[in-house]
């Protein structure tokens, strides 16, 4: 990885603190792309306010499209090499994936302790503000003596907020996002719209296609999509498979768009700041939990909205995850795209009045160092 567009001089405008950190991140790749995606935008964003940021993970494979260059501050190491490493300040276990057992050793034999801290997966459920914070000390197993501490990414300033870089949303602001596309051969025709498209296979290609009103443009991002909806398409729309795009380029992608249909954890969030409407496809829980999580979203993301509006994007929503038919409910959510650009604009200054995550972890951070052990 070479130096990245993310550490141009616009987003190290961050303070640097005056005591440059060292940081171990943890990552194991589960079965999609957004646990890395989460720990190197962590990482990105951590180093570019100063601090010396050590990635471990067991599949780095997907940094070769996700971040082709270098950044400066971050090493990315396979997993298995951190077993011989000296542990660093701050140690983030992220999802709970458990650094090895010598590396807990080590930190617990260390004459002070690093702050370890577990970073969950990110929820708008009450569960969240309750848990965010806390500590567990560790009485038995490798890391004896030490005290893991639990940080909640969330919505509310009662939690530990969200990923967003310094800068980031003037960057939103200022994209130009027809010239952007147009470079890339994605641009609009006259009347025409635009999405983007990353989802699971589950997704129901049929209702979306059927429910999209006038001209589209559908620009589909690598995955099912790329197989199921060519064959499926509606008068009036046409389409284009990308490639994978790093992740600076993803964003632009949904800067870009008029509607973004997004999956997980990580674009989910970007397409929040990206300011556009969107459709978010949870990751489905066998044991259903995924409909409960995907609720307490849309009912904090629609506060203080139209009614009629967002009845109709709830009910999209759930059709999109398969929780919900297509009624006519959801098919005229999108006819009234414009509406739904106001209240995601209207959502984003709402997150915007949080501290981001990086902000709060490092402050979080120095406030345990000397605590945890
Ligand atoms: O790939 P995902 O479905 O990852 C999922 C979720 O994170 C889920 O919470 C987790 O439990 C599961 O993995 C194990 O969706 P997500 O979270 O959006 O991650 C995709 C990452 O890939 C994100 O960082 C955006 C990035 N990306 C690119 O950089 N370029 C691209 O072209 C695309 C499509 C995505």
């Amino acid at each position: 990885m070479a130096e990245s567009p993310e550490t141009s001089p616009r987003n190290a405008a961050a303070p640097t603190p005056a005591i440059a950190q060292r940081w171990d991140v943890f990552c194991r790749v589960i079965d999609n792309h957004g646990d890395l995606g989460v720990c190197l935008r962590l990482a990105r964003d951590l180093a570019a306010r100063g601090q010396q940021v050590r990635l471990w993970c067991d599949n780095l494979g997907a940094l070769t499209w996700m971040q082709p260059t270098a950044i400066p501050g971050v090493q990315a190491l396979p997993w298995e090499q951190s077993e011989n490493a000296a542990p660093a300040d701050v140690v983030i276990e992220t999802f709970g994936c458990e650094p090895p057992a010598p590396y807990l050793a080590a930190m617990a034999a260390r004459c002070t302790a690093p702050v370890w801290i577990n970073l969950e997966y990110l929820s708008a459920e009450d569960y969240v503000e309750r848990s965010h914070g806390l500590q567990s000390p560790q009485f038995s197993g490798p890391g004896k003596g030490l005290t893991k501490w639990f940080f909640y990414p969330g919505f509310t300033t009662r939690t530990g907020g969200l990923l967003r870089e310094p800068g980031l949303v003037d960057q939103v602001q200022t994209h130009q996002d027809a010239l952007w596309l147009a470079e890339r051969g994605w641009g609009r025709e006259p009347g025409e719209r635009v999405l983007s498209l990353f989802a699971y296979p589950q997704a129901p290609w049929d209702g979306l296609l059927d429910a999209l009103p006038g001209r589209w443009r559908l620009l589909l991002c690598p995955g099912a999509g790329q197989q199921a909806v060519p064959p499926r398409l509606r008068p009036g729309q046409r389409h284009v498979c990308l490639p994978y795009l790093s992740q600076a380029d993803y964003d632009r992608l949904l800067w870009s768009c008029d509607l973004n249909l997004v999956r997980g954890e990580d674009s989910f969030v970007r397409a929040q700041w990206a300011g556009q409407p969107m459709l978010w496809q949870i990751y489905f829980q066998d044991d259903g939990a995924h409909s409960p999580k995907l609720g307490a979203f849309l009912d904090r993301a629609w506060e203080g909205s139209d009614a009629a509006l967002r009845a109709d994007w709830l009910a999209l929503n759930r059709a999109w995850n398969g929780l919900a038919p297509w009624e006519h409910s959801a098919r005229a959510a999108l006819d009234s795209l414009p509406a739904a650009r106001g209240q995601s604009c209207t959502w984003r200054a709402k997150l915007m009045e949080q501290a981001d995550l990086v902000t709060q972890l490092m402050g979080f951070a120095l406030g345990k160092a000397g605590v945890s052990s």
